[in-house]
């Protein structure tokens, strides 16, 4: 067992019963129709499986401060009320829940919340539209006390403790940086000066909540900011937090405008953790570490070490509300582990839609996507093994069908199996491992190296047909394009050999990871050519930056803006096109297709014309905008469905 994860702890009047905090993250119910009850379910399924501890979403203290449109709040005067379903909820399954005392500063948007944003300083940030205001001796006082405000109402409304939100480029870690805090009064200059706005917020959030009552405060371990507090200052603050009054430090790193990933799937597990056991060494109370810890194993063994007290784990919890209980019972192949992708949570946020999981589709839709178990358990065939045959396969077996699942190749996975090989996106091999642990667990019968062709057996024995067959590569119309020494991205996936020089035709997600993946192997020149202008579209808001820098640090040439290509030529080697209106061409040893996908629905088509009863789902309905996320979505919805 984990026994160090699993010891309880103390703080103050509060105890936690293990090791694990399920970290900060707004998932953007609380402001849809019935948005309280939302989140309390959302919640309690968490509690009810064994979180020591949940910390909500940013709560904002003020409207200025508030993280965007209908984000939780505590400065109202009805928030006291509405929040306690929500604590009482958590309590009733057995948790315990702290609300996030969050204000945005420069990080706020002006069309969402409708004020003007305010900063230490009136220094923009690169990533906001608004110019922050400079706050006033008052502004400062009066949001020191709107913090303290927002704490007496948090234990108002039963939450066991509150986090104090100085982290991730936030209001009170732009007073802390010197990058962003150039004041020259009291609250400014001198590290002294800059740390005095958190030492006074909780000076006064203590004299709020009392003495029994636990504060948590999430400081940055490191900012990843050029001229920001450094490592010396940064322990020190830690220090003065401790001797102000915190109980719990909570270790965050980066900002939001960092240029440096801090959680994305490309950075190694456990990579920031050393920052954490790095102020650790420096105070008494405890420290949690946090940041792409993904595995309740990892947390114990690194709990074992004795270097932190507390680990706090977020986006697992969506990628599976079940994570410490199948922990606790040693269930470990059974869990759904988050992948760091950030595609249905972080991605999600910023596009301003409710935060859900890409592995787990029903993380924060916990009131409509439950399972029911049928009444009429029916023989279901599913063609394919993809993201989208594998989720419909678990949901319709787990309600009680007899589901036989075929796939042509020798494993399951369908195009997973290619982005598994991709540099820095490994992590999707936990999700095969899920979902074959999965079906061997429910008695799904799957057939492996079995093409289904319209008169295949199996489809006389069956009652209904879920077709998953994915897609095919689109072979765009230029002449000379069918010569055999062109590949498709999938031909080069699955083995065909390539030249020293490559030219990749198209510039999207998958041709980028493709252009890494032939770097790692080796391919001493890669070409991106597309007609678009920019590049690696399709993928998110929060980790398309990454592969762009990526790709320009493996010296990956991109060339967008291409008028036409006109023909390839020279035993498939030369492709010529038109570019700022002259002709130009390029010569490679082999050229690759990456320039979209069609439908795979020839056999749809066939057994439709049959008679038989067909669904089709994934890439095999719809290519365009086809993501893993949207494969694993269709499939959990027609799992329920049939
Ligand atoms: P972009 O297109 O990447 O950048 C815009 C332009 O600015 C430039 N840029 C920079 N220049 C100089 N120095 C920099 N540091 C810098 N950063 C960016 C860019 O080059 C670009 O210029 P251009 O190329 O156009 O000339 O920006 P974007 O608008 O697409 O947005 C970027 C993101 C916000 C998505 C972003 O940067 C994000 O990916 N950061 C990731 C941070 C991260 O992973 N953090 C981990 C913790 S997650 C967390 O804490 C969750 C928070 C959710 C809160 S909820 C709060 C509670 O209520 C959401 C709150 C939203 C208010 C901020
Ligand atoms: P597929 O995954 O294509 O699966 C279809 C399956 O059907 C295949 O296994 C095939 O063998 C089988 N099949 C077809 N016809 C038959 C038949 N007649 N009989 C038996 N079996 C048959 N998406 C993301 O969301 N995030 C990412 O980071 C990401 N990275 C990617 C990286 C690369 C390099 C690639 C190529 C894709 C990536 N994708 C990513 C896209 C994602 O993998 C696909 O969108 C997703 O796999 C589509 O799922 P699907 O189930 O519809 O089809
Ligand atoms: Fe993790 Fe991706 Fe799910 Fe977010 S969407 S919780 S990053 S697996």
């Amino acid at each position: 067992g984990l026994h160090a994860l699993f010891q309880p702890l103390a703080i103050r009047s509060m105890t936690i019963k293990n090791r694990v905090i399920m970290g900060s993250m707004h998932v953007g119910l609380e402001g849809l129709e019935n948005g309280v009850e939302k989140l309390t379910e959302f919640y309690k399924l968490r509690a009810k499986h064994e979180v020591g501890l949940i910390v909500t979403g940013g709560a904002a203290i003020n409207a200025e401060g508030s993280g965007g449109l209908d984000f939780m709040t505590i400065y109202k005067d009805d928030d006291v009320e509405r929040w306690k379903p929500l604590t009482s909820g958590v309590h009733d399954s057995g948790g315990k829940i702290a609300l996030q005392l969050f204000h945005a500063g420069r990080y706020a948007y002006k069309a969402l919340t409708g004020k003007e944003p305010v900063a230490p300083s009136p220094i923009q940030s690169p990533i906001n539209p608004d110019q922050p205001r400079e706050m006033s001796q008052e502004d400062i006082e009066r949001t020191i006390h709107e913090f303290a405000d927002g704490a007496k109402r948090a234990k108002e409304a039963g939450f066991d403790a509150v986090e104090i939100m100085g982290s991730e480029g936030y209001l009170i870690n732009q007073f802390v940086s010197p990058a962003t805090n150039m004041r020259d009064d009291r609250w400014g200059g001198s590290f002294e000066n800059r740390i005095r706005f958190s030492l006074r917020i909780l000076t006064e959030v203590r004299k709020a909540v009392g003495n029994n009552y636990p504060i948590f405060f999430r400081m940055s371990g490191l900012d990843l900011i050029k001229g920001s507090t450094t490592e010396e200052e940064t322990i020190r603050w830690a220090q003065e937090l401790e001797k102000a009054g915190a109980d719990v430090l909570n270790v965050g790193i980066g900002w939001h405008e960092s240029r440096v990933p801090t959680i994305s799937m490309k950075v190694p597990r456990l990579h920031f953790v050393s920052v954490a056991e790095g102020i650790s060494n420096n105070v008494s109370i405890p420290v949690v570490a946090s940041n792409r810890i993904n595995d309740p194993r990892d947390g114990d063994r690194l709990l074992q070490k004795g270097t932190v007290d507390l680990i706090s784990m977020a986006r697992p919890f969506l990628a599976d509300a079940q994570i410490i209980s199948k922990a606790k019972e040693g269930r470990f192949d059974e869990i759904n582990t988050c992948i760091a992708c950030n595609q249905a949570c972080l991605d999600h946020v910023f596009e301003g839609l409710p935060a859900s999981c890409l592995v787990n589709p029903e993380a924060g839709r916990e009131t409509e996507l439950t399972i029911n178990s049928t009444s009429e358990p029916r023989k279901i065939l599913v063609v394919g093994a993809g993201p989208a045959g594998l989720e419909a396969s678990r949901v319709a077996a787990e309600r009680g069908h007899k589901v036989t699942l075929v796939d042509e190749k020798g494993e399951i996975g369908g195009q997973l199996n290619y982005s598994k090989r991709i540099p820095g996106k490994q992590e999707f091999f936990e999700t095969l491992r899920y979902y074959q642990v999965q079906l061997e667990l429910l008695g799904v019968d799957v057939r492996l190296k079995h093409r289904l062709e319209e008169n295949d057996p199996l489809l006389r024995e069956v009652d209904k047909i879920i077709l998953a067959t994915g897609i095919i590569p689109r072979i765009p119309e230029i002449p000379g394009v069918n010569h055999s020494n062109i590949k498709t991205y999938r031909d080069v996936f699955d083995g065909d050999s390539v030249g020293k020089h490559v030219t990749i035709i198209g510039g999207g997600g998958i041709a980028c990871d493709l252009a890494l993946y032939l770097r790692e192997k080796g391919v001493q020149t890669v070409t991106l050519l597309q007609r678009g202008k920019s590049f690696a579209r399709g993928i998110g808001k929060t980790t398309r930056w990454a592969t762009l820098m990526e790709l320009r640090q493996q010296k990956i040439r991109m060339i967008g803006r291409i008028e036409t290509y006109k023909k390839i030529e020279n035993d498939g080697k030369t492709i010529v096109f038109q570019l700022d209106g002259e002709e130009q061409s390029i010569t490679s040893d082999t050229i690759i297709l990456a320039a979209g996908q069609l439908v795979n629905n020839k056999l749809a088509i066939t057994l439709e014309k049959l008679g038989k009863n067909v669904t089709v789902i994934g890439g095999a309905k719809h290519a365009f905008g086809l993501d893993a996320k949207k494969a694993i979505y269709e499939g959990t919805i027609i799992g329920r469905e049939i």
